[in-house]
Parts: structure tokens; C-alpha cells; sequence
């Protein structure tokens, strides 16, 4: 007991939170969702909806170009950073006889937000630019999911292209009006968010948007993207991503997961430590000096569940304070030990 107590009197943490990101819904549109979707809100639906709430034809004048719908990415099918083929989510707004109206749901499953880092990521791209550029809305409802009524909130949106004012064929933005909201890659400002190949349009290309869900703490949510956009062209939206921050791990709550434990302390020659194993993971420790310099690693390799101990030479080291951090998986603990 005596020794115990010393170890936990010399023991203290300095290793700050640890803390990791949880991954709660990802879509990235590389295999087709919308087979598996819902086509109509029932006030309750578990799964995603894709609906198309106005009904008309699209210049297309096909049935699957209606709603949303799955294709390669128009301004870039080839992914620049993977070198694969993009598929995203894209909904028209080129209806027949250039009609407005168009109005496509895309809602996600409900989703209960527990704490405040919550966050909704997203990109999207609307196909031309300044000329009938398409716009967005992000919505929230914190009851059910029926369209008409329950979506009350909105979180995002996107300006889209509301009257020719000036020269149709030039690509200068004074030459057009729009409805309120961003306007996609920073209003022309942000080259990375278009393609210009010199023609009468700029192609967009996709951004990335992230809201904070923190305002609904408590609640369970729906998150919609609604296409309404009147007479524009085509919009595509990406990597639907929903995060929070994961179980946050003080270094006193590591150390009691791990059991760790090194003695003696302070230590001369040879130090002994002690850890459990919860299920079979990588193990390495390391020794820091008081500079939060890496004196010493040693790689344990991949152990077994259950108590383990290893044993640490420190011959050599000079007298003072020095840290001892011990990983087994994705668990990090650390201690403090003195050198005589
Ligand atoms: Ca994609
Ligand atoms: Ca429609
Ligand atoms: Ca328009």
C-alpha cells in the first residue's frame, strides 16, 4: 500500500485532452444511394427521401431527371486529388419551356444531436456561373420531416441567378441579379470553385460548406437540401458529412483504462511497468524529458487482451523529471517519473 500511495503522490498528468472525431453519416455519392431511398416523406421516415415536390418535366423530358438523381460530376468527372471518376448528386432546373417551380428534396435521416460539436459538412457546385447559376437551401426541422410544414429552419443558402440586367453573354457579374444568399466560389473572387475556358459561362466547380448543429442540442433533427432554384441549370452536391467530437479522454481516465502503473518512483536504475490490454492492439511507449523531447521509443508490437508488463532500462539518463507515455491502440496515458 505504502508504495502505492508514492506512486500516485509522484504520478500526475500532463498530456492534455485527448480527443477524436466521430464519423455519424458520410455520403460521397461513389456507389449509387438513390435506388435505396425513400421517394416520399412520411413525417417519419428512417431513411433518406428523394422527392420531387413540383412535379415537371426538365428539359431533359425524363422520368430520373425529375428529382435528384446520380451521375459523374459535369465540370470535372475525374477527381483531382483520387484520380477517380466523381460521382455526385445532381438536380436540374432546366425545366421544359423554361418554366420556375423547380423544387427537389433531398432530406437525410434523422439524426439525434446529443452535444454541441456537432457539424454538417458539405460541397456543392451549381453547373454554370454568373448566367443561370442554380442556388440551394439548407434546412433543419426539429420534428418531423414533412416538406410542407415541419423544415422551418434554414441553415445555408446558396444565391442563385435571378434576372439578365445587362449582357447575357458576358461572364461579369453586373451584368445579372440573384436572390439572396452566397454566391458560389465567393461570387466569382475564389478561382479555385470554377473552371473559366474563356466561353460566355464559368463552369463551377465543388466547394466545400459546414454549418454547426450546436442550436439543436436535444433535439432530433432533419437536415434537407432543397433545389429551388427557378429556371437555372443543374446543381450537384458531395461528401454529405456529419461529425461530432468523440469520447474526450482525460489522461486520468487513460491511465485508470490502461491500469498503468510504473515503479518504483523515483526509479535508479531499472523501471517496471504495468498495463492491461482491453483488446488485442498495437503497444508502444516512449520516455520525454521535461522539454517534451523524445528520449527513448520502443515498439512492443501487436499484444493480446489482458495485463502485460515490460520493463525499461534507463542506465545512462541524466537525474530529473521525465515523462513515460504508454500507447495501446488509440489510447494514450502518460506519467511523470523522476530520475535519481
Ligand atoms: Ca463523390
Ligand atoms: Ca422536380
Ligand atoms: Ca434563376
Amino acid at each position: 500500500m505504502n508504495t502505492n500511495f508514492a506512486f500516485i503522490f509522484f504520478c500526475f498528468s500532463f498530456l492534455p485532452i485527448h480527443a477524436q472525431l466521430d464519423t455519424l453519416l458520410f455520403e460521397d455519392f461513389q456507389t449509387n444511394p438513390f435506388p435505396m431511398m425513400d421517394t416520399s416523406a412520411t413525417g417519419s421516415n428512417t431513411n433518406w427521401v428523394n422527392y420531387d415536390a413540383d412535379g415537371l418535366e426538365t428539359a431533359f423530358q425524363t422520368e430520373d431527371s425529375k428529382q435528384w438523381f446520380w451521375g459523374e460530376f459535369f465540370t470535372d468527372p475525374i477527381d483531382p486529388t483520387t484520380g477517380q471518376t466523381n460521382y455526385v448528386a445532381t438536380s436540374l432546373s432546366f425545366l421544359e419551356g423554361s418554366l420556375p417551380g423547380n423544387r427537389n428534396w433531398l432530406v437525410l435521416p434523422p439524426l439525434e444531436i446529443t452535444d454541441d460539436s456537432y457539424m454538417l459538412h458539405w460541397k456543392s457546385a451549381p453547373n454554370q456561373m454568373p448566367r443561370y447559376m442554380d442556388g440551394y437551401t439548407v434546412l433543419v426541422s426539429t420534428g418531423g420531416n414533412n416538406l410542407t410544414t415541419d423544415f422551418t429552419e434554414t441553415i445555408f443558402t446558396a444565391a442563385s441567378m435571378d434576372e439578365i440586367i445587362g449582357n447575357s453573354q458576358s461572364t461579369d457579374y453586373s451584368n445579372f441579379t440573384f436572390t439572396d444568399g452566397y454566391l458560389h466560389a465567393d461570387g466569382g473572387m475564389n478561382s479555385d470553385y470554377f473552371v473559366d475556358n474563356g466561353g460566355t459561362i464559368l463552369n463551377g466547380v465543388l466547394e466545400p460548406h459546414s454549418v454547426s448543429l450546436e442550436a439543436y442540442v436535444g433535439e432530433t433533427i432533419y437536415i434537407a437540401f432543397l433545389h429551388d432554384s427557378d429556371d437555372d441549370e443543374r446543381l450537384a452536391v458531395d461528401d454529405i458529412l456529419i461529425t461530432k467530437l468523440g469520447t474526450v479522454n482525460t489522461n486520468e481516465q487513460a491511465i485508470q483504462e490502461l491500469r498503468m502503473e510504473c515503479y518504483p518512483n523515483p526509479v535508479d536504475y531499472q523501471m517496471n511497468l504495468n498495463f492491461k490490454v482491453k483488446e488485442k492492439s498495437e503497444v508502444s511507449f516512449q520516455v520525454l524529458n521535461s522539454a517534451n523531447q523524445i528520449i527513448q521509443t520502443q515498439y512492443l508490437g501487436e499484444l493480446s487482451s489482458g495485463m502485460h508488463y515490460a520493463k525499461l532500462v534507463l542506465n545512462g539518463l541524466p537525474s530529473g523529471t521525465y515523462f513515460l507515455t504508454l500507447q495501446v491502440g488509440n489510447v494514450i496515458g502518460s506519467q511523470a517519473f523522476v530520475n535519481r
